[in-house]
């Protein structure tokens, strides 16, 4: 699914992989891939120009996050933005009269029918739903058999009545809905190539006869932009409230997919993943983003460091590196912020700096033990580690239950932890190491 979208997305976080400094041009660069990933992923324009609206003005806004690279942070904003593009939170169908309708209109080949028997197997499973399938499609020969057919295998009634005219078959449906007992009625009902005037009008006649709760129209995700404006054409004519975007397991560009909330305003409800009945799926905007952009693990570490890093005690600890004032007090808050973020390796790799910080390797389940050790120290060792001479590590030892050779290794890889933040203070106080102009 949207291989080539993620793959050409990828490009542009590559533009700020590894850039120790980033110009806005880079930034500019990365956006312009952005949009052209988009572009070519079939995405209406309107749609485009307003996602690189917010993209470019957060990548060129403010607040920043020190110990995240700047792709890492780029695609935090891209994914965020996407996210929100796709309608932010999952949308869930809403059923409040009983027997509840459901509403399955789209154009042909789209997989109404198909989806029709798929939500009625899904309001059992996850509901406790017990549906009837209401078979109102009269026009395409074999249409009826189809639902039939679908609704057998899956053990779910199908109301088909008198086969030609669907008014009628809409009518009885309900009322044989309510004679047996049934708490949901889906109508299935007939497409078309494209949209025609008669085909609107006999839906939206079943549409005043059934008073459905959910309008629900089924979109084909491997169609074109086309299939974003006739979902307009029938929201305006229907009241349309949600969508059902199928065959999101073919090699469709996202396009559909991305453009459908922005357009219409309604949103996503399903996505359907195949042709067996189990493949429908709720659509959740935050793991359809994820996935477009294949970066799930980057998008939480993100998310994880700018939930749990003290922003205040890192700026105080930034002016003690710089002054190279590192004390075990600030090593030993430093590992509390690693701990609660999770891995240590993870935060190493995004942490400025980070392929030498990884000589010091500290694995984790060392981090309780190094802890322990910390804690045996006095205040005074703590603030001055030179004054710790042979006779107080064995005291440490001793208090921290840990063997003095891990109390030496662990003074040394300090001792270089020390060092490294000195030169790396020095390089930032000559500019070396430049400032991200994109804030976060
Ligand atoms: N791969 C895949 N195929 C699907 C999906 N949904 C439907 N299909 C297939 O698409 C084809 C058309 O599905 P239908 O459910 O008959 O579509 P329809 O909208 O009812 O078609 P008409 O009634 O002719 O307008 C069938 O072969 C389905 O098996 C999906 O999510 N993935
Ligand atoms: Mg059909």
């Amino acid at each position: 699914m949207f291989e080539n979208l993620q793959e050409k997305l990828s490009q542009a976080f590559k533009l700020l992989k590894g850039k120790g400094k980033i110009s806005e041009s880079n930034v500019r660069e990365a956006l312009k891939q952005v949009k052209i990933s988009l572009l070519s992923a079939d995405v209406n324009y309107k749609v485009v120009k307003e996602l690189m609206e917010r993209v470019t003005s957060k990548a060129l806004g403010e607040k920043v996050i020190k110990s995240i690279t700047p792709d890492q942070q780029f695609i935090k904003i891209v994914n965020d933005e996407l996210v929100e593009l796709l309608g932010g939170k999952e949308s869930n169908l809403d059923l409040k009269s009983r027997p509840s309708v459901i509403l399955m209109v789209g154009l042909q080949g789209s997989g109404k029918t198909t989806t029709a028997a798929k939500i009625a197997l899904w309001l059992r499973r996850k509901k406790g739903r017990n549906t009837l399938l209401v078979a109102d499609d009269v026009h395409r020969p074999a249409a009826i058999e189809q639902l039939e057919t679908l609704g057998r295998s899956i053990d779910i009634p199908v109301f088909a009545g008198y086969r030609k005219d669907p008014y009628k078959i809409a009518k009885e449906g309900l009322n044989f809905a309510i004679a047996k007992g049934n708490d949901t009625i889906i109508l299935d009902t007939a497409g078309r190539l494209q949209i025609d005037e008669d085909m609107m009008e006999e839906v939206e006649e079943i549409s005043r006869i059934t008073k459905p709760d959910e309008v629900l129209m089924v979109l084909d995700s491997m169609a074109g932009q086309d299939v974003v404006n006739a979902a307009a054409e029938f929201d305006r004519r229907l009241g349309i409230t949600g969508f059902v975007v199928t065959k999101l397991d073919g090699d469709s560009r996202g396009g559909v997919a991305l453009s459908t909330k922005y357009v219409t305003g309604k949103a996503i409800k399903f996505v359907g993943t195949g042709e067996k009945l189990e493949q429908i799926d709720v659509f959740y905007p935050d793991r359809m983003a994820s996935r477009i952009l294949g970066m799930g693990d980057v998008v939480s570490l993100v998310e994880r460091v700018q939930e749990n890093f003290d922003n205040e005690k890192m700026k105080e600890m930034e002016k003690r590196l710089r002054k190279a004032q590192f004390t075990f007090d600030d090593f030993r808050e430093q590992l509390r912020q690693v701990k609660k973020m999770g891995s240590l390796s993870s935060m190493l790799e995004m942490m400025p700096g980070a392929a030498k910080l990884k000589d010091v390797k500290v694995d984790e389940d060392q981090l309780t033990h190094v802890e322990a050790i910390i804690n045996s120290m006095t205040k005074k060792e703590r603030m001055n580690s030179g004054m710790i001479n042979f006779s107080r590590k064995k005291r440490i030892a001793a208090g921290s239950g840990r063997p003095l050779s891990e109390i030496n290794k662990l003074m040394k890889s300090y001792d270089e932890m020390k060092k490294m933040m000195k030169k790396f203070g020095k390089l930032e106080k000559k500019g070396k190491l430049g400032k991200f102009p994109f804030r976060f």
